[in-house]
């Protein structure tokens, strides 16, 4: 019985190390994506499946953004670090979400499954609707 708990407790354990250090590391594919009011830039992203994304979102304007998309496989689950943590008020949640005040960035680490061409948008009410869009595109592992 404790036996069965210590080996719990250790793989338990052996997971969190290896969540922290990160499926990313320095193979990982990295990118910014700029907000401004009301605009990204790019517009148009490019990521390979199967490897790990670090995706910035550095937020150049003055009012809250977020970068979501709703509907993409992904490999394991997204990780948001340093977003401003808003919600969706119980509302459908999006696949990938990250999000940051104006003047703040935050970063999403993620690894897309599966080949495709996806839309990302600002789900900050009103701001889908002034321009703030743009596409994924995940390409085959190579
Ligand atoms: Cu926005």
């Amino acid at each position: 019985m404790r036996k069965g708990v210590l080996a719990s407790l250790l793989a338990v354990a052996g997971w969190t190390v290896a969540a922290c250090t990160g499926a990313a590391g320095d193979a990982a594919q990295r990118m910014t994506v700029e907000a401004q009011d009301l605009a990204f830039s790019p517009t148009r992203l490019e990521m390979r499946a199967g490897e790990p994304v670090v995706l910035t979102l550095k937020n150049n304007g003055a009012l809250e953004h977020d970068f979501s998309i709703f509907e993409m496989p992904l490999e394991g689950t997204a990780e948001e670090t340093g977003g401003s943590g808003h919600g969706h008020g119980g509302a459908e949640e999006p696949a990938l979400h990250v999000s940051a005040l104006g003047g703040q960035s935050a970063t999403l680490e993620f690894t897309a499954s599966t080949p495709g061409t996806y839309d990302f948008w600002c789900t900050v009410a009103g701001h889908k609707e002034a321009g703030m869009t743009g596409t994924l595109v995940v390409r085959a592992p190579e």
